[in-house]
């Protein structure tokens, strides 16, 4: 399973290890794409099945939240997308963006243990961003038909070829476990983990993922500032909550609960 870093993915070998599995059992590869999350809702959009992911080596508008810029350097990363229809309503969607995280958070942390997940979208690796999951939904009558998972994973990317104003945020699992790994096999681990858990959290919501989830949490009992658009909370997190909000306790003593936004942790991960 070895591969040179650089040198394209072994698709084939991909699609092999993935054939009798319902996530990857189809794989759409390209050399250079948009967006594979726009790929992957085109695709939805015309009823491609449940499992289907799209890949690319990479992509000129890798997107993340918010309009957001997802760096996508060709040949070292992987750029994927995997169409799920859950059961779902509408409101119930945004908690799928954190089991796709623990899983994704699951799958590195078989390289190394210094994996840890930041509520609600990031996965880190000693303190810095390795990989990204943005979650994208078509809906009709307030019933889910599609939610595009969005997966960017920084494999054999280094971080010095990363754009100034991310190197000090931003890490690889290459720079993390000091070799170049298997991109086919970060794949696969990835999308057998995915299934997993996503089966989990069809047959028994995400209370059953709650448990994990805290267990790799970079946020427990840290002081952070959270931004939502709207408003601006401040305090301690406590934990997530059965449905995936983020618990805090304000310096007020208040419980307050938080369905999205951007989190900093105030001071960074190092205690004094
Ligand atoms: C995310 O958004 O983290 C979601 C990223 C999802 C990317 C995947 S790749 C496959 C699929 N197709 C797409 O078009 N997207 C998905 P957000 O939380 O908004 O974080 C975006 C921020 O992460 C940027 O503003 C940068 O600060 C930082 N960033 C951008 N590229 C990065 C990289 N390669 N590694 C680490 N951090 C990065």
């Amino acid at each position: 399973m070895t591969q040179t870093p650089h040198a394209p993915l072994a698709i084939e070998e991909l699609r092999r290890v993935c054939a009798t599995a319902h996530f990857g059992g189809t794989i759409l590869y390209f050399d250079r794409i948009d967006s594979t999350n726009t790929a992957a809702a085109r695709l939805a959009h015309e009823g491609a099945a449940e499992g289907t992911v799209v890949i690319a080596e990479t992509q000129t508008h890798g997107r993340g939240r918010l309009g957001r810029t997802w760096v996508s350097p060709p040949f070292a990363n992987l750029y994927l997308s995997i169409i799920l229809r859950p059961p779902l309503r509408t409101a119930e969607a945004p908690v799928l963006a954190l089991v796709v995280g623990l899983a994704t958070a699951e799958a590195l942390g078989t390289w190394t243990p210094l994996v840890g997940l930041k509520w609600p979208n990031d996965v880190l690796i000693n303190g810095r961003k390795a990989a990204g999951i943005l979650t994208e939904m078509d809906s009709a009558q307030d019933r889910v038909r599609s939610v595009i998972a969005g997966i960017g994973v920084n494999v054999n990317g280094r971080t010095a070829a990363l754009p100034l104003e991310l190197r000090d945020k931003a890490t690889s699992l290459r720079d993390a476990v000091g070799h170049p790994v298997d991109r086919v096999d970060v794949a696969h681990r990835l999308l057998s983990r995915l299934e997993a858990r996503y089966d989990e959290f069809v047959r028994q919501g995400f209370a059953a993922l709650r448990g994990p989830w805290d267990a790799l949490s970079c946020l427990h009992e840290r002081r952070v500032e959270i931004e939502d658009g709207a408003r601006r909370y401040a305090g301690t997190v406590a934990g997530l909550a059965d449905d995936g909000r983020l618990r805090l306790r304000t310096d007020a003593g208040e419980e307050v609960f938080v369905v999205a936004g951007d989190v900093t942790v105030v001071g960074g991960y190092q205690r004094p």
